[in-house]
């Protein structure tokens, strides 16, 4: 019997979560937690491993995840596997395997999530539901996921098994937050998964949960992130403007949101994540003449183009302490693309390293939350030429700069992320570049 018409009872129905990365580990610990069996499935066995102990693999600062996991695998009601023959049994399947877009041409890459959804596909019993929690393109649901799940399992949809969207809307840093009170969207295949999904859902989310078709819910999830790209790349272009201006673009940005229905975002070194910079092209990815488009590229460009700034200010700055680039020694703070976490997806210092790099400059880096990079703050900017921050970590907002910039051998500083400010770098005697602040 189909859990359609079973009705989502926790202690009835058998859940599995595909993909255990920074969605799947705290939906799979979320629908656990409130007495679901649930069943991690992951081809990395590392995090398989962790997960079975209770162990939570993700890093940086997630309130409540760690001891929510050891509840759940303590209570017997998470356990993990990478063999996807053990799907057969489970009522519910979702997934969250990721889904990035070629770095040439933009265009979706969907190797993961044609994998997880051909063996799903293989293994998955009738009557199940599958719920794909990915972003992914339009039209991906219509033309990728149905088929493939057709065709493997010999199943039909809304016969033999239903089909839902309900893309995520997490942030590092707010995982178990977002999941719990965040609305929403959940495109369906049929009314009746509709309903089902929302008994499903709300035994976690407290958000509303707005049930609509595949198609729309694939252009809300791409579609408002590619809005706060624009956004971004607003803040990016006025902080350029300001700069040329002699303009300070913090305080212009400050008094422009006092005016009503104003929301200037924060200029910075760049865009980085999982999400951001590219829903945007996964959004416009099945046009036709998506070249035809101008504002959503554009802002793409803007932001990608924000390290390469940093690059510019940082040169500026070293000429007029009579130094060049090449052969300068630089430290480099904050590699992770967010503040207070140790996600460097497509991280602008990623960015920015491999052109001063390239440019033959000595790069030091630091980040307190990044493996790599977790070294002695002291050492990384003893005799550094300049200091450039790239991420507004908590722990360089309470520096005592003044200490840090006397162990440098020279006095440029970059900021590109307001951390330090025009009037205290004055105060240290900095050569201060900074992301929208002019120099005089
Ligand atoms: N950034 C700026 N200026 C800003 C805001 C962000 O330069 O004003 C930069 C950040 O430094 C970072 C990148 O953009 O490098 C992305 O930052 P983000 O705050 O958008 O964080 P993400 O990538 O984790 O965004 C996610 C998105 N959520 C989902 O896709 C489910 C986004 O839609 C949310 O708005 C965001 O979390 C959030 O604030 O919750």
């Amino acid at each position: 019997m189909s859990v359609l018409s079973r009705g989502v009872r926790t202690k009835e129905v058998k859940v599995a979560v595909v993909g255990l990365g920074y969605v799947g580990t705290p939906v799979a610990a979320l629908f656990a937690d409130v007495g679901f069996d649930v069943l991690g499935v992951d081809i990395n066995e590392d995090k398989i491993r962790k997960i079975s102990q209770g162990i939570n693999p993700i890093g940086g600062k997630e309130p409540g995840l760690s001891d929510l996991l050891k509840r759940a695998v303590g209570r017997g009601r998470l356990r993990t596997t990478s063999d996807y023959r053990e799907l057969s049994d489970r009522d519910i399947i979702l997934i969250s395997v990721e889904t990035p877009v070629d770095d040439k041409t933009k265009m979706p890459r969907y190797v993961a999530l044609r994998a997880a959804v051909g063996d799903i596909g293989e293994h998955m019993k009738r009557g199940s539901m599958i719920i794909i929690e990915s972003t992914i393109a339009p039209q991906t649901m219509e033309s990728v996921v149905l088929p493939l799940l057709e065709a493997r399992s010999g199943f039909r949809v809304n016969e033999d098994f239903y089909l839902v969207h309900c893309p995520e809307r997490v942030m590092p840093g707010k995982l178990l937050h977002n999941l719990r009170n965040c609305d929403r969207v959940v495109g369906v295949s049929c009314d009746q998964a509709g309903e089902c999904a929302q008994e499903f859902y709300s035994h976690v989310v407290c958000g509303n949960l707005d049930v609509t078709d595949l198609l729309t819910a694939e252009v809300v999830k791409t579609a408002e992130n590619a809005y706060r790209d624009v956004q971004i790349a607003f803040a990016n272009e006025l902080a350029m403007v300001c700069r040329e201006l002699g303009a300070d673009f913090w305080k212009v940005r400050e008094l422009i949101n006092k005016s009503p229905h104003r929301d200037v975002h924060q200029a910075g070194a760049g865009v980085g994540g999982h999400c951001i910079p590219k829903d945007s092209w996964l959004l416009i990815s099945p046009l036709k003449k998506r070249e035809d488009l101008k504002i959503i590229p554009h802002a793409r460009h803007i932001n990608d183009f924000m390290p390469f700034h940093v690059v510019a200010l940082l040169e500026e700055g070293l000429s007029e302490a009579g130094k060049e680039l090449t052969g300068a020694a630089v430290a480099v703070l904050g590699y992770s693309y967010l503040p207070n976490s140790d996600d460097t997806r497509n991280a602008p210092s990623i960015v920015l390293i491999e052109e001063l790099k390239s440019l033959g400059v000595d790069v030091r880096v630091h980040d307190p939350y990044v493996e790599e990079y977790r070294s002695d703050l002291e050492n990384v900017v003893r005799d550094a030429d300049a200091t450039v921050v790239m991420v507004a970590h908590d722990d360089y907002c309470t520096l005592d700069w003044r200490e840090v910039t006397d162990l440098m051998a020279g006095r440029v500083f970059v900021d590109g992320r307001n951390v330090l400010g025009r009037e205290k770098a004055l105060e240290l005697n900095l050569i201060y570049k900074a992301v929208g602040v002019g120099d005089n």
